[in-house]
């Protein structure tokens, strides 16, 4: 007996032998079954539904041999269990020397589920009950027996599948989300089929076949708090997942785990930053594209391996899911975005240059860095306060030591035309005398921060020092120390209640009334970020803090740098949760309240701004977002591009990085090439932090000044088309920082570029970002494309290339798409002086003489505009010999003192003797033709902006 016992656990050779051609034999017959048990779902195929009789319980999983290394899917992840462990849980085990290629993993065709009953038909869709399989081995405890999935029928291109335990409210992300549609859309396409047992779910493109998912890989899993599904892709072209740094935009699927949990942590590879979106896009092999959303916050991983395939793992909630069918990138953005919320559109200020510094020290500093900048005349839209304009770093107060006079100042900037943001954390003081800091003593008073279980607020540390340190300043140099002696204990406002919400906003438009005249409200350390793990307390021992599976997300314990995850945190007014739970949300719930409060506080129903740190599914609909702590490298400045493009898939449009990078010291080199991009970021700000050097774009000297004022002119002239491009997003979801993939998809070069990006559809931005480089090897897409500053042809009808372009110090490569029409504007030192001056317009003209494009025009700063029908909308199209402005949304006053004054139309074909502008013939001095360049322009038109025009010319 002894000797069985120890061959049973431990097979011999021989053993394995007949094991493994029992599972063979197995594999061959219960494959053949799921084939045959394979239910066509939609509509279309009928009635057919499964049998009503009880399909026989399947015997556990048998050991077999290891599976080659592509089709493996981790069996206890993270557990690296021996090999007794592993087979005890009925996988399969078996040495590699590949790295991230999973040792235990689960057979082929494992199944923790099957199907029992029938189908219900529901007037949106149907559900199935999905059964546990008795005998099959628990990954790590808590399995529920019964789940449902109901699959929802949305749209013709919108699919929502919800695996949820009828027993049992779980917690679910109080996103709003479209509602169950009352039927079914008549030709959806996809279609839904099901095996019954082991339970899988495959979803297929109708018009192509193509299995998007097919869940019969990995296992499903649906425990108390261990949550996984497995599906194979239908090809290897993955984006999105975030928020990381990724270095490339076309995820790697060579065995990358990603976790997602929002944290405190400059970006580092493999690490889980600020914000969680887990959505992915995945392009198919015939490149129509299709976006998959898992509406789910806790914190989780995402692992993408070769076969191609992934899988989800979360420690709580549901697995509801969202899919959409595009078929093209952008309509998989559109269709993303229309679920959970269009970007917002930002004020026109909020795109102009922005500049900002972790303590300047003081008021003086600010106002010498903003005189440098009037000095080189630098367009300069924003001057930020970052925490030191505080006193001791509190919330609600201004240093009056160092920033005395910091609210006359701001007027006074205001008038000349430069807005000021401040930051606002949300970690309040807690040590202050009683009385004398309100925000805590009436938080305590209207019970808005998060709490332990019994009631007693919970404290982290962050920033804010206690109010008597010696000298006023911290004396320790060390964190450990500096954190310990230093820092205040700090109470961490919960947002979803509605007494905090009110709370906050009656601090925010107190302190812009009385103290600083502020225009937006930038929002850091959201996370929310602590210096202290869990709590000045710890977290105790509970489920919550020590799930027996912990995704790969960065620190020792979910706490790390946060809060505990037993902290009470509300999801409404009168539903108390944890921040397990909402602890992703949390930068998403303190948003919209800062919008409303910063709306409140500027009046007259203003736009207002708000660019937040930590961001959720949805969190474009209010605000902007930058990337984070970068470093002064040139592989971030790099890496930059990829975090918009991601950015952009997630519905934010209103994006960039911190322009010189954040951490350490910039040089003059990477710090022009990095002005160069940060001209393109749609959200364009110079940043830098404490202790390093100033990196302000007069620092460096008349020469550097004068080139940042240019390429910082060529932006404020863009204004026009990049505010369109965010009209349009707003309006329809189509992505502002734009990869190449989107526009030119059937390109399978196109796939990888993230090196170069577009603005919309039609600017092409190829910075140099690698040091010392004065030529770029840049890839042209199908043309023609035009040289943005000659007007000159790159390509008449040339197959896309690759070319070699000399790119000056002092240069960054723009090209504008034939086909298309930029509307620009003179630019100015600042939009408050550039809104008023002349437009113009860029016709880049296709090969066959055609080119369109519009022009998106408001106040700039009034909400809702779009919606309320208070904005100008101009469409212009050129043909052989014609362009015609086409007025499709007037709205005179906003245009009446507006005039265009210059036309450049490039690629023109035929020489030009005549120019007819609205019936008259134009003299000569206002216009010229190139016949060797074929650029053709015109100036001083004084055309105005309220009438259509038609110009022609012979
Ligand atoms: C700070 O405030 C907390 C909460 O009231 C209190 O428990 C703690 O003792 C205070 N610490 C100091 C140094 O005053
Ligand atoms: C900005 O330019 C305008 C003219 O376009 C000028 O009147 C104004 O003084 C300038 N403002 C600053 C702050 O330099
Ligand atoms: C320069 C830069 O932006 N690098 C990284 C900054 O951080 C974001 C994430 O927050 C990354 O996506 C960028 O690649």
């Amino acid at each position: 007996m002894e000797a069985m016992d120890y061959d049973t656990e431990k097979p011999s050779k021989s053993n394995k032998k007949a094991i493994i051609w029992s599972v063979i034999l197995t594999t061959l017959i219960v494959g053949t079954a799921c084939v045959l048990a394979t239910y066509f779902l939609h509509p279309d195929y009928g009635n057919t539904t499964p049998p009503d009789s009880e399909p026989v319980s399947k015997e556990p999983p048998t050991q077999g041999p290891p599976l080659e290394e592509i089709y493996r899917v981790e069996c206890l992840p993270g557990q690296f269990p021996s090999e007794e462990q592993c087979l005890a849980k009925g996988c399969l085990y078996g040495e590699t020397t590949v790295e991230g290629v999973p040792w235990c993993h689960f057979p082929e065709n494992y199944g923790a589920y099957r199907m029992v009953g029938s189908r219900e038909d529901r007037p949106w869709g149907f559900q199935v009950r999905l059964q546990r399989i008795e005998g099959v081995p628990s990954q790590f405890g808590g399995d529920i027996d019964s789940v449902i999935l109901a699959v929802e029928y949305q749209t013709t291109n919108r699919l929502h599948f919800k695996f949820y335990d009828p027993g049992n409210q779980r917690f679910e992300v109080p996103l709003s989300m479209p509602g169950t549609p009352e039927s079914q859309p008549s030709n959806p396409n996809y279609e839904v089929r099901m095996t019954e047992n082991p339970f899988s779910l495959r979803i297929i493109r109708k018009a192509t076949g193509t299995v998007l998912w097919d869940t019969s890989f990995g296992a499903f899993t649906f425990a108390d708090q261990f949550l996984s599904i497995s599906t194979k892709l239908p090809s290897s072209n993955v984006y999105g997942f975030g928020e990381h740094e990724h270095s490339s935009f076309r995820h790697d699927l060579n065995w990358r785990t990603w976790g997602m949990f929002s944290r405190d942590q400059p970006p580092s590879d493999g690490a889980n930053l600020y914000g969680v979106h887990p959505f992915y896009m995945s392009l198919e092999e015939d490149t129509k594209a299709h976006g998959v959303f898992l509406l789910n916050s806790n914190a989780q991983e995402v692992s993408l391996q070769p076969t191609p395939a992934l899988t989800y793992r979360t420690i709580g909630g549901v697995l509801d899911f969202y899919m959409f069918l595009g078929p093209t990138p952008e309509n998989v953005v559109q269709q993303y975005t229309e679920a959970i919320g269009r970007p917002y559109l930002p004020p026109y200020w909020a795109l102009g240059f922005q500049l900002c510094k972790y303590d300047y020290g003081d008021l003086d500093t600010v106002k010498e860095v903003v005189a440098s900048m009037r000095q080189y005349d630098i367009p300069h839209d924003i001057q930020y306060g970052d925490i030191d304009y505080m006193l001791r770093q509190l919330d609600f107060t201004v240093n009056p030591d160092t920033y005395d006079g910091l609210g006359e100042f701001v007027k006074q900037i205001k008038e000349e035309g430069t807005r000021y943001i401040i930051i606002l954390d949300p970690a309040i003081a807690a040590n202050e005398t009683t009385g004398s800091y309100p925000p805590y003593d009436e938080g305590v008073r209207d019970n808005v921060f998060l709490t332990k279980s019994n009631g007693d607020i919970m404290f982290g540390k962050v920033w804010p020092d206690y109010p008597d340190l010696p000298g006023g300043t911290c004396p320790y140099e060390e964190w450990e120390e500096a954190v310990e002696n230093c820092r205040a204990y700090a109470a961490m406002p919960d947002f979803r209640k509605p007494a905090t919400r009110e709370w906050w906003t009656r601090h925010i438009v107190d302190f812009h009334d009385n103290q600083v005249e502020f225009d937006g409200i930038w929002i850091d350390m959201n996370e929310p970020a602590s210096f202290v793990h869990g709590s000045v307390n710890g977290c105790g021992d509970n489920k919550y803090d020590n799930p027996a599976f912990k995704p790969r997300i960065w620190g020792p314990v979910l706490a790390d740098k946060t809060m505990c995850m037993n902290a009470i945190s509300y999801v409404t007014d009168s539903q108390p949760d944890l921040q397990y739970n909402m602890h992703s949300l949390y930068g998403w719930s303190q948003t919209l309240p800062s919008l409303e409060a910063a709306r409140e506080a500027v009046g007259d129903k203003k736009r207002s701004f708000v660019v937040t740190r930590s961001t959720y599914p949805g969190s474009g609909r209010y605000a902007g977002h930058w990337l984070g702590d970068n470093t002064s490298r040139w592989r971030d400045m790099g890496m930059s591009i990829i975090g918009m493009m991601d950015f952009s898939l997630f519905g934010m449009s209103y994006t960039g990085a911190d322009i010189c990078g954040f951490f350490q010291d910039t040089t003059e080199a990477l710090c022009r090439r990095w002005h160069q991009l940060g001209a393109f970021y749609p959200y364009s700000r110079n940043h830098n932090t404490i202790n390093v050097a100033p990196q302000h774009p007069a620092v460096f000297g008349e020469d550097f000044a004068l080139e940042v004022a240019d390429v910082l002119r060529i932006r404020y002239r863009l204004l026009p088309f990049l505010y369109t491009l965010m009209a349009e997003a707003h309006i329809v979801g189509s992505t502002v920082v734009r990869p190449l993939m989107h526009e030119f998809t059937s390109d399978s070069v196109t796939w990888d570029l993230d090196r170069q990006f577009l603005w919309g559809p039609s600017l092409m931005v190829s910075p140099v970002l690698d040091e010392g480089h004065v030529e770029l090897n840049m890839y042209v897409p199908k043309g023609p494309w035009y040289d943005y500053y000659t007007g000159a042809m790159v390509n008449r009808n040339v197959e896309q290339t690759w070319v070699t372009v000399p790119t000056p110090e002092d240069t960054i490569n723009l090209h504008v798409r034939g086909g298309y029409i930029i509307p620009t504007q003179q630019p100015a030192n600042s939009t408050m002086w550039s809104r008023s001056k002349p437009f113009g317009l860029i016709v880049a003209l296709d090969s066959v003489d055609y080119a369109s494009g519009n022009l998106f025009w408001d106040d700039g700063e009034t909400v809702s505009t779009y919606e309320n029908e208070e904005y100008y909308m101009v469409e212009f199209n050129a043909e052989k010999g014609s362009l015609r402005s086409t007025i499709t949304h007037p709205h005179d006053t906003l245009v009446n003192d507006l005039v265009l004054d210059d036309i450049h139309i490039w690629g023109v074909s035929d020489n030009i003797n005549t120019v007819i502008l609205n019936g008259v013939t134009l003299e000569e001095s206002k216009w010229d033709f190139d016949t060797t360049k074929r650029v053709f322009t015109l100036s001083d038109l004084n055309q105005p902006m309220k009438t259509d025009f038609i110009l022609t010319w012979t």
